[in-house]
């Protein structure tokens, strides 16, 4: 079956994460390290072909369900981060736990990048952020996720006098 990395029978997640391991491959590379069409290359032709066949709603930590990993799937898991219950895939939540938690930012963080059906250089010039303008990105999730955390810890900076 054409996406059956793993060759259990079905595409779905497991599969995407044999092809995701793999990664670009130009050259050499099997069906189970996730080369889709057999042209010994794991590239973003075979992430289509996992995403035509797949039951699952798309790539992990493609929140706007464009065929790519990139900024704009951070803000939408930005927007929806927090969300304890019900949250779609939409919302931010890649591990379809329906919370939207950093266990979903880290599965985006693992994917960023990826994007199937454009050939790899044209798609990361046009849609991938500087580093530093991602790393920006990561620290102000991670930050307020750290705030969240110490919210209850701060009473005690209040209390400080100042003379
Ligand atoms: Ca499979
Ligand atoms: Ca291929
Ligand atoms: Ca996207
Ligand atoms: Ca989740």
């Amino acid at each position: 079956m054409d996406g059956d990395f793993d060759g259990d029978g079905d595409v779905d997640d497991d599969d995407f994460g044999f092809f995701a391991d793999n990664f670009p491959i130009d050259i050499g590379a099997t069906q189970n390290e996730g080369d889709a069409d057999g042209d010994g290359d794991v590239d973003s032709d075979d992430l289509q072909i996992w995403l035509d066949n797949t039951e699952t709603p798309g790539i992990p930590g493609d929140f706007d369900s464009d065929a790519d990993v990139d900024g704009s799937d951070f803000l939408a898991w930005q927007r929806g981060f927090g969300t304890l219950s019900g949250a779609a895939l939409g919302a931010g939540d890649a591990d379809r736990d329906e919370d939207v938690d950093s266990t979903d930012l880290s599965i985006w963080g693992n994917n960023f990048g990826l994007s199937a059906g454009v050939p790899l250089l044209q798609g990361a010039t046009a849609t991938i952020p500087e580093p530093s303008s991602l790393v920006l990105m990561v620290l102000l999730g991670l930050s307020m996720m750290g705030l969240r955390g110490n919210r209850c810890g701060s009473k005690h900076r209040s209390d400080r006098k100042t003379k």
